[in-house]
């Protein structure tokens, strides 16, 4: 293969990845905390939390970084009859489907559960506000067995309930590890690169995705080089490497508000955060390419040479931008793992606030 047709394959490749849009869909009684978890397992302030007039009147969607996530009206009202609920808000191509319950369970959504069932459709049942699980002389955990038989019972079906609490945080995690179980392949990639993360391990599954876009990023900057870069005897396409830091970027959510965000700048993350600033502007690309000339690792290139072709691996060029793109990588993941730490101590010193969206 030549080496255009190499890069035109890595482009393409690209492309179709940026296109895979992974779809969460939520339903259930108004008030039970839809507009909440969407904020939660995003990460993000998306929607309006408290109005309960919004779910009833139209479907809500909100994309953050290729999750899609959806509230649903009420199904089988009388302005959304059963029969025309289906086709009417685009339910087959949804991948995954949020019950979310906070008190008594509605007919209307053991009705809904059904058809997704017949349909084949993954659906978990989500019991938020699980900060108000309390009765005199019983334990939370036997309360929340008592919930999982009720729902049990009313649905006809065994299926996994998850706790949550959008007001400490409890059971995001839990959740967001749910969700990404029952998906797979490029719908889960691009959950692991939407979905907040709230655990390391989720943060390490962000680090995977990365790697793979570093590797076909410095590919294409290798190859659609022009001019060399003054001071480098060889040449990088930096815009496709300032795409690159931008997309670890927003994988990670370091976003420019979050970076400034108060009390973000810890004497320990600070410098962090620094670097990640600057790998947004040129200028610092080419710093940080100039400290790297030479100093690329053969073996983190060969692991790759299957995804970029052994033409590209052994340009000239593939070396430094892969180096550069790992050191990217790696500030923005060290930083993330850094703000992700102090939130989980923040839940242990403030009964379990933590999110701070
Ligand atoms: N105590 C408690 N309140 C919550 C929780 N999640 C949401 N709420 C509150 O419940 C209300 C309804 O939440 P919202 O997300 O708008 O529900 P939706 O109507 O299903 O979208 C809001 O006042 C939220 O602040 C939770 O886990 N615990
Ligand atoms: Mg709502």
């Amino acid at each position: 293969m030549s080496i255009l047709d190499e890069a035109k394959r890595i482009q393409d490749l690209v492309q179709a990845e940026e296109e895979i849009v992974v779809t969460v869909a939520l339903f259930g009684q108004p008030g039970s905390g839809k507009s909440s978890l969407i904020n939660r397992i995003s990460g993000q302030r998306l929607a309006k939390e408290g109005t309960k007039t919004d779910a009833t009147t139209e479907a809500k969607k909100y994309d953050w970084n290729g999750l899609h996530l959806v509230d649903l009206p009420g199904y089988g009202t009388s302005m959304f009859p059963q029969e025309t609920y289906w086709k009417q808000f685009g339910i087959e191509e949804f991948d995954v489907f949020l019950c979310v319950f906070s008190g008594k369970f509605r007919d209307e959504d053991t009705r809904f559960f059904s058809q997704l069932k017949e349909h084949g459709k993954q659906c978990l049942f989500v019991r938020n506000k699980c900060d108000d699980l309390w009765e005199d002389g019983k334990t939370v955990v036997e309360l929340e067995a008592e919930i999982a038989q009720d729902l049990e019972k009313q649905i006809r079906s065994r299926e996994r309930v998850v706790f949550t609490s959008c007001r400490t945080g409890e059971g995001i995690a839990g959740l967001s590890k749910a969700i990404a179980s029952v998906l797979s392949g490029a719908k889960q990639e691009r959950f692991f690169r939407g979905a907040k993360a709230y655990s390391l391990d989720f943060l390490e599954e962000k680090r995977r995705v990365c790697e793979r876009f570093v590797a076909l990023a410095a590919a294409a900057s290798a190859v659609n080089a022009v001019n060399p870069i003054p001071g480098l005897d060889v040449a990088v396409d930096i815009s496709v490497l300032m795409g690159l830091f931008k997309k670890i970027r927003l994988t990670y959510g370091l976003t420019d508000e979050r970076l400034s965000a108060k009390g973000q700048a810890a004497p320990a993350l600070a410098q962090l955060a620094s670097n990640v600033v600057k790998y947004c502007a040129e200028d610092g690309i080419v710093l940080l390419l100039k400290s790297f000339a030479g100093r690329e690792t053969l073996k983190e290139i060969s692991k790759w040479i299957p995804l970029v072709g052994t033409v590209i691996a052994a340009s000239a060029g593939y070396g430094i931008t892969h180096t550069a793109g790992r050191a990217c990588l790696a500030d923005c993941h060290a930083l993330a793992e850094g703000i992700l730490e102090r939130e989980l101590a923040g839940a242990k010193d403030f009964g379990g606030k933590f999110i701070d969206v």
